[in-house]
């Protein structure tokens, strides 16, 4: 490119800002100059932009909504659909994003010879409460089906008394009182936050959801799993209904 047309770009440059600039303002240039501009110029030309939208935009997360039915519905006194809890699992979700209400919800409390919940599900490693509730002695016996992954444990509550525990891997673990046979519970212990219970009519709802793809769980204590994956992105509400089939 020689001094004239390195001028003229200058100029024509110039032009575009500044009209009507007269010519003799544009200053002749020497070696050094035709040099530093030739580099000013290709640097302006192919140097990379950032675009403003996209260097300030916020990862929006989605949501994770649908329903929970059942081909047939057992004939047993303590089956309820609300007692049926979907949680999502995969790389993205960590521990840290639970919902602080599911933190205030970690206690397994005894009234009028029940468990209740009869379904729990918590975070793991987090701590958790066991309390009598009712004026007669009850004891809490846990079995993990994990395959151990927790260890068990059979400890007597006295009435009105109150221990706390953590688990710390997750796992699914059956809990009973030897005193009273019918007293039942299960303790689901998932590694993130992303965990809710389905409604009495079986609606659920996970808010606050990363982008990602990753497995939808749904577990029931006479169904079983359901799993099934699904793929969420930028501030997106997806629906994702399961029904359980008559057997597990
Ligand atoms: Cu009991």
């Amino acid at each position: 490119m020689d001094s004239v047309s390195i001028e003229k770009l200058i100029y024509s440059g110039l032009c575009k800002w500044t009209p009507n600039i007269p010519i003799p303002m544009i200053p002749r240039l020497n070696i050094s100059g035709k040099l530093l501009t030739t580099v000013v110029l290709l640097a302006t030309f192919f140097w990379p932009t950032t675009n403003p939208d996209k260097a300030y935009s916020q990862i929006i997360n989605g949501i994770v909504k649908g329903t929970v039915s059942f081909e047939t519905i057992p004939d047993n006194e303590f089956f309820e659909i609300s007692e049926t809890v979907i949680y999502l699992s995969g790389d993205g979700l960590t521990a840290e994003t639970l919902d602080p209400k599911a933190s205030e919800q970690m206690l397994l409390d005894q009234i009028d010879y029940t468990f209740v919940p009869r379904v729990l599900p918590i975070l793991a490693g987090k701590k958790m409460s066991f309390h009598n509730s009712d004026d007669e002695l009850h004891n809490i016996h846990t079995y993990s089906k994990g395959r151990r992954r927790n260890r068990n444990f059979n400890r007597a509550q006295r009435p009105g008394s109150t221990f706390t525990g953590t688990f710390a891997r997750p796992d699914s673990i059956l809990v009973l009182c030897d005193i009273h046979s019918q007293m039942i519970a299960h303790i689901l212990i998932l590694e993130n936050g992303f965990f809710t219970k389905a409604s009495t009519t079986g609606t659920y709802t996970i808010n606050d959801v990363p982008p990602g793809q990753y497995d939808l769980t749904v577990w029931n204590e006479w169904f079983g799993e359901v799993k099934t994956t699904i793929e969420i992105t930028d501030g997106q509400t997806i629906s994702v209904d399961v029904t359980f089939p008559n057997t597990p």
